[in-house]
């Protein structure tokens, strides 16, 4: 009789090993799509492929980092192999634009399936571009990041998502101001793309981008992605008594296309000069520079023999920009700025000269 429970015993211990065996291959964790053990940008790419699919919807439909029983979903990513029912991260049978959300919510979440391994493959191909707007700023200015992918030599083509990190290095970078803007013009229409980006203040120096086609097309030729605007803290100049080289970095790059192969994509970054405002150089009477006239009304004239200017910023006094673009010709626009005071910011590669003008009254 005391075998008979032992054997008994054995075998219920056994069934629950198996059973929590079984959930830890095919239990879904919200927002894992990939069934990798961790949340993130990389799960927006499998989640585009299988939009519009359906099947068994969860008894669990909370959302919250926690194994949720589901039964297996006929169709199954072609290279990661996992089942769809992963890509439907609420549980309600249907894989749709909604199941994003669990994905930023329990983002950076991990379970026992995850190996610490980049998801990034970084192989060469069509050039993922991070573009700084100028090459010097200084206190508390706006740096404007521009990202492009592909070129008129080498666009990309058959990509159907794209998931990868910007390093701001936040030594020199105070905010980032949100939302993103996602230029939809190339990857859309908004219809037909699903968008992701996170920033987690304080606790990475990367913000986190990815996006997928969702209607089955793929992305063809050569254009922008996004801008993001990063905000330079405003104590540089209390911090630092000589400029700072500034490096943005594009990382952990992952492009798909339909079958979910990994597509070839070279990351490239860019660098700027951070300038105390001690090197910000105001222009009194100085027979090299014109800067004219003084009040301006339509045209403001900026040029000078020897100096190589590479941007122009008009801003009022209450740090408002007006008017900021790479120098490329010497008559500045004024007639849509309002009657007023301001400073002229001339960047060069490394000095901003600054002059305050006025302009007239209409
Ligand atoms: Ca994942
Ligand atoms: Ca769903």
């Amino acid at each position: 009789m005391k075998f008979k429970f032992f054997i008994l015993g054995l075998l219920f211990w056994a069934t629950c090993q198996l059973q929590a065996q079984d959930c830890s291959n095919f239990c879904v964790w919200p927002g894992d799509v990939n069934n990798n053990g961790i949340a993130n940008h990389y799960d927006i790419l499998p989640l585009g492929l299988a939009q519009g699919a359906t099947g068994p919807f969860r008894s669990d439909e909370n959302v919250d980092w926690s194994e949720k029983e589901a039964a297996d979903w006929s169709d199954s990513f072609p290279v990661n192999g996992a089942t769809y029912k992963h890509a439907d991260s609420n549980g309600d049978g249907f894989v749709d634009e909604f199941d994003i959300f669990p994905i930023g919510d329990n983002f950076g979440e991990i379970n026992d399936l995850y190996t610490g391994a980049s998801e990034g493959n970084n192989i060469e191909g069509p050039d993922l571009t991070a573009t700084l707007d100028m090459t010097t700023y200084t206190d508390g200015q706006t740096i404007t990041v521009t990202i492009s992918l592909g070129s008129e030599d080498n666009p990309v083509s058959g990509l159907t998502g794209l998931a990868f990190s910007l390093d701001i290095d936040t030594t020199y970078i105070q905010q980032v101001i949100e939302p993103i803007t996602w230029n939809l013009g190339f990857i859309g229409p908004a219809s037909t793309v699903m968008t992701f980006d996170k920033w987690e203040p304080g606790i990475s120096d990367r913000i986190h981008f990815a996006f997928a086609k969702t209607d089955g097309s793929t992305i063809e030729g050569f254009g922008e992605l996004l801008t993001v605007e990063l905000i330079v803290i405003d104590d540089l100049s209390l911090r630092f008594a000589e400029p700072q080289d500034y490096q943005i970095q594009i990382l952990d790059v992952l492009g798909i296309d339909m079958d979910e192969t990994d597509l070839q994509i070279t990351s490239r970054g860019d660098e700027a000069t951070l300038l105390t405002t001690t090197s910000v150089k105001e222009i009194n009477w100085n027979k090299e520079w014109i800067i004219a006239p003084n009040p301006v009304e339509n045209i403001l004239t900026i040029s000078h023999p020897n100096e190589k200017l590479n941007h122009v910023e008009v801003v009022d006094f209450l740090g408002k920009v007006w008017y900021s673009e790479p120098y490329s010709s010497s008559d500045i626009p004024f007639g849509n700025i309002p009657p007023g005071m301001y400073v002229i910011l001339i960047h060069t590669s490394n000095q901003i000269y600054s002059k305050t003008l006025f302009k007239r009254p209409f």
